[in-house]
């Protein structure tokens, strides 16, 4: 779990690293939570990455609901952004990447051999908030071979090209962005995910809007896994019943944790907190 703090300083550390990073990249790898496709982008990331060729992820694509996903697909790609739906841990996601990659570039490359350069091998960056997956992607990208390909002049000083095959290369420094604080919502699904740290909300707040959340969206699977829950009651009332039917007495911080665990390992099924149409970005 990431422990940064992020002060303005960081945060403007923060961009001029991904900025000066991102002009040795063909395009630029952006890595969100499929669960909080907007949630758990960076408030200024469209600015930060400018006309950089960019390919989105929604990572943990395996514990999205999948029908979000797909529309979620169709949002970005009605936007003109190519989109990839992964799970990092899989070993067929260095493919999927890979073919995305080349899809993307595609054009470009194509232009590139008019010209009589044949360009092979495409170079990339993963940026995305903590939490996203950057370290898993790139690992599993770069394989267990690890093959360090090299200092590219430009790049800072220590930092190295990871081969994924021979068409991709791997920054192996991911841009770390700061997540967006300002909205209380966005703020609720980030620490329901485990995107932010727990001490940063109130659990038992965080509680409530994720019982409420999945009674209006997926209640099914709260009857299931809380026999006996009534959810024509408040989420308040739910609360008691259930710390006390579990047997936690008026332990209530221990019903916080283990709802809140269970619906980060996906206990509870898969499920979406950003919704197509709901919200805006605000970059
Ligand atoms: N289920 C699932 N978990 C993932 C996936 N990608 C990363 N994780 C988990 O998410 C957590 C954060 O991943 P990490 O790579 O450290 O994120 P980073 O902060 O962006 O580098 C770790 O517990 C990973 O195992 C994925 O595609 N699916
Ligand atoms: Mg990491």
């Amino acid at each position: 779990m990431a422990t940064i703090q992020w002060f303005p300083g960081h945060m403007s550390k923060a961009r001029r690293q991904v900025q000066e990073n991102i002009k040795h990249v063909d395009f630029v790898t952006i890595l969100v939570d499929a669960r909080l496709p907007l949630s758990s982008q960076n408030p200024m990331l469209t600015k930060i990455v400018g006309d950089k060729p960019k390919l989105l992820i929604l990572n943990k694509a395996d514990l999205a609901d999948s029908n979000r996903t797909k529309e979620w697909r169709k949002h970005f790609e009605s936007q003109g952004i190519k989109t990839l739906a992964i799970n990092s841990k899989e070993q067929a996601t260095v493919k999927l990447v890979t073919d995305a990659a080349k899809d993307l570039m595609k054009d470009k490359l194509a232009k590139l051999r008019e010209r009589g350069i044949q360009k092979e091998t495409l170079r990339t960056m993963i940026i995305g908030i903590p939490n996203a997956g950057k370290s898993t992607l790139m690992n599993r990208l770069a394989g267990k071979k690890i093959a360090v390909v090299g200092n590219k002049p430009g790049v800072t000083k220590g930092q190295q090209w990871l081969k994924s095959n021979k068409d991709l290369e791997i920054l192996d420094t991911p841009g770390i962005l700061w997540p967006k604080f300002e909205d209380q919502l966005v703020g609720l699904k980030l620490a329901l995910t485990g995107a932010i740290k727990d001490q940063l909300l109130p659990m038992d707040e965080v509680t409530i809007f994720g019982l409420n959340y999945f009674k209006t969206y997926y209640p099914d699977r709260l009857l299931e896994r809380f026999k006996g829950i009534d959810l024509e009651e408040e989420a308040p009332e739910i609360i008691m019943e259930m710390t006390r039917k579990l047997g936690f007495r008026d332990d209530y911080d221990r019903f916080y944790q283990l709802f809140v665990k269970e619906v980060r390992d996906g206990k509870l099924g898969r499920y979406t907190l950003d919704i197509v149409g709901e919200e805006d970005g605000n970059d």
